[in-house]
Order: structure tokens, then C-alpha cells, then sequence
């Protein structure tokens, strides 16, 4: 069987749907500094929520702390969102201000 002919090859524009199956858009999720929250519990989100290993977590958590925001991850819009929310519920048990956001890519 021959391959279907995309929207593209057929010379019209991609309707919104169509990017979205064969490309859905990318969202970063950034971590931001206060003076607050310790680094330890930064770096257990980072394992936790973003699935890093101890060493790039630390370095991560380190670069945030240096720098006031860094990069945890780039994700698809609901999987950015939920681990935002994440972050923010478990901050909040522990009434730390730690902030998470979304950007996109
Ligand atoms: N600045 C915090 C401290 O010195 C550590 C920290 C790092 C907080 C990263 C938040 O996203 C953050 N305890």
C-alpha cells in the first residue's frame, strides 16, 4: 500500500489538527530560585517529578540556585501542566515557595 499524501505534499496548509498529530508542540518547564526552599528538598523534585538521576537533580538544582531559573525539562502542554502541579502541591505541603512555569519552546 502507498503512503497517504500529507497535507503538506498536497500544497494546502496544515489545519491545527493535523500539526498536532504529526507534531505536537513542546513546552519547557522551568524551576525558579527563592531563599527559602532547601536545596535538598529541590533536588528530590527533581528526581521525583522529573525522573533525573541524583547527579544531573544536583546540577540542575545548582544551576537554578547561580542563576535564579533553569530548564527541568521540555514536555508536551499537559504533561508540562501536571508536573508544574506537582511541584506546587509538594511545595506547598511543606510551605516552601517553590515556583515551577511553563514556556513554550
Ligand atoms: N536558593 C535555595 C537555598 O539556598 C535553594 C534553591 C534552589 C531554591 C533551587 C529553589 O529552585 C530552587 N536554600
Amino acid at each position: 500500500m502507498s503512503p497517504k499524501i500529507g497535507a503538506k505534499e498536497q500544497g494546502h496548509s496544515q489545519t491545527q489538527e493535523e500539526r498536532r498529530l504529526d507534531q505536537p508542540r513542546l513546552y519547557k518547564v522551568l524551576l525558579h530560585n527563592d531563599d527559602y526552599t532547601p536545596m535538598e528538598f529541590v533536588v528530590q523534585i527533581l528526581m521525583d517529578v522529573f525522573r533525573k538521576d541524583e547527579m544531573s537533580a544536583m546540577r540542575i538544582m545548582l544551576n537554578v540556585h547561580n542563576q535564579g531559573s533553569g530548564l527541568c525539562g521540555v514536555f508536551p502542554y499537559e504533561i508540562a501542566e501536571t508536573k508544574i502541579a506537582k511541584v506546587h502541591e509538594l511545595a506547598q505541603a511543606h510551605e516552601y515557595p517553590l515556583k515551577a512555569s511553563i514556556e513554550e519552546e
